[in-house]
This record gives C-alpha cells, structure tokens and sequence, in this order.
C-alpha cells in the first residue's frame, strides 16, 4: 500500500525512481566501524547521509544538472562480517566488483575508511592504470595496527600494494618513516599556500586519466565537518574541497568513489547534509553532459 502523501523515499537523495538497470550509480552503504580507534559510531554515517539527502535540492547549479536524471541507485546496507577485518574488506570488494561488472560506478558511504580497501581491490580487478586520489587529513600508512593489516590506519599501505599511482590531499597527522618514505603525499601545510587551482592542476598532473577517488571526510577543518571519528584541526574547507574536485573531474575520468568517516553527532545535521551535498556535486561532476 502506498500513502498518497509520502515522504521521499528512503534511498540515496530520495529518489522515486529505483530502477538498477537504468542506473549509472550504485550507492552501497557500509554501515562498518569496526576498527575504529578513537570515536566509534561511523557505522551511523550511512543512514545520516541517506537521511540527511533525502532533504535536498537535487539540482546542481554549478553544472545545471539534476541528479536523478543520471541514475542512482541504492543497495540495501551491506552487513558486517565479524570473523574479521580481512573477510569484511573482502565482502566489500565481492559487492563492489557485482556493481562493476554491470557496467555501473560505486559510491560507497562509509563507514569507516577501511572500505575503501574493499572498493579498490575489486577496482584493480577489473580495471588497469588508474590512479587512487585520496583525501584525508590522515596518511593512514601504517603497515599494522592492533594486530590487524585491514585497519582505518592502514588503508593507504593496502591501497598502494594494488595500485602504483596514488596522491593524498590534506595531510596533517602521520608518523616520522612515513613521512621520510613517501613522496605521493600533498601536506596541508603545503597546500595552504597554493590557490584552488594550483592544488587541482597537481593533482592532475600526478595521476592517470582513470581514478578512483577514496574521501576521508576529516580532511575537512573540523569547524565546518566535526562529526569525524578522528578530528584533526586546520583542515580544508568544503568550498575549496567542491571546487578542486570539479576541476579535477573535468579532466579525469571517474571509476568510483567512498565518502567515509562520518561519524554523526546526535541533533546535528549540518555535516550530515555537507556529505550528502558533496556526493551529489561528485556525482554531477562526473556525468555532466
Ligand atoms: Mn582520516
């Protein structure tokens, strides 16, 4: 039965429409925090971005699209497996390579960061030389941590051994032999000093035509984005973060993306909304006409 004065439906943006073969997007919730150090509950970012989009304008004025006429559609939450953080990031990547397959690109919402592990195994899978472009204010190198190499710490140590072409943007916390050893890393202290462009022009020109884009939400300044499991001050902000990524998409082309680490405060919809709004200027400037 179908009451006549509905709210928008329960799914990515609230769409009507939830036709998966017409669909060029499927999002995937991974509501997933297992890991989680320091503040848990990113488990709840799913269902607050999810909420938080069915709220929304779903018009882009920036690229004068409206993002139900690209397609989205959204799976069911994905269950954690709780024998452990390998078979859960191997769950992630068996979901992620069935939406690849048929043709479409994932967008996972996180959950924590450890499922963009998932999505990229599956991607260097069915795709050659594609970049990682990776926002966070974490480096997240750590070979180990707490006896677990599929941990939030780690994620970029397994994302390099599947992928020789990747960048960090917005890094401000990482360890001595980290920061000796790696040379694919764009510190905040750095880009602070560049403009917009000049950040996006770089980021460009270290990586190939075919990305994935993995987004740590807490690269964002924890004045405007709070609801992070582990903040970090001094971050970006979200005009400069949408604008780099529009100028980054108009010259690469998109395989897939997550949008992790929301851990959402109670009665605060703000950072839930600025996620929600981010994926959905993602989304548009992937597939504007
Ligand atoms: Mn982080």
């Amino acid at each position: 039965m179908k009451i006549l004065n509905a709210m928008p439906p329960y799914n990515l943006f609230g769409l009507e429409e939830q036709d998966y073969g017409k669909a060029k997007v499927v999002a995937l919730p991974v509501p997933y925090d297992s890991t989680s150090t320091y503040k848990i509950g990113s488990r709840e970012g799913p269902r607050a971005i999810i909420e938080a989009s069915r709220n929304l304008e779903l018009y882009d004025e920036e690229f004068g699209i409206d993002v139900s006429t690209i397609g989205v559609y959204t799976t069911e939450e994905l269950a954690p497996d709780f024998s452990g953080p390998k078979a859960m990031v191997d769950r992630i990547a068996k979901e992620t390579s069935i939406i690849l397959d048929d043709g479409k690109m994932p967008v996972l919402l996180g959950g924590e960061h450890t499922i963009a592990v998932g999505a990229v195994k599956a991607l260097s899978k069915a795709e050659k030389d594609f970049s990682v472009i990776h926002f966070d204010a974490h480096s997240d190198s750590r070979d180990e941590l707490y006896g677990t190499k599929y941990c939030h710490a780690c994620v970029m140590s397994r994302i390099r051994e599947m992928c020789d072409s990747c960048v960090s943007v917005g890094v401000r916390s990482i360890d001595e032999r980290s920061a000796k050893e790696l040379k694919d890393i764009l510190y905040m202290k750095d880009i602070l000093k560049m403009d917009k462009k000049q950040i996006a022009d770089m980021i460009v020109k270290r990586t190939r035509k075919k990305i994935y884009m993995t987004i740590d939400l807490d690269v964002l300044d924890t004045g405007e984005f709070p609801a992070t499991g582990t903040p970090e001050p001094g971050g970006m902000r979200y005009n400069d973060l949408k604008d780099i990524l529009s100028m980054v998409l108009e010259k690469k082309r998109l395989l897939g993306a997550d949008f992790n680490e929301l851990c959402p405060i109670p009665g605060m919809a703000a950072p839930n909304v600025l996620a929600a709004k981010l994926i959905l200027h993602t989304i548009c400037a992937a597939f504007k006409p």
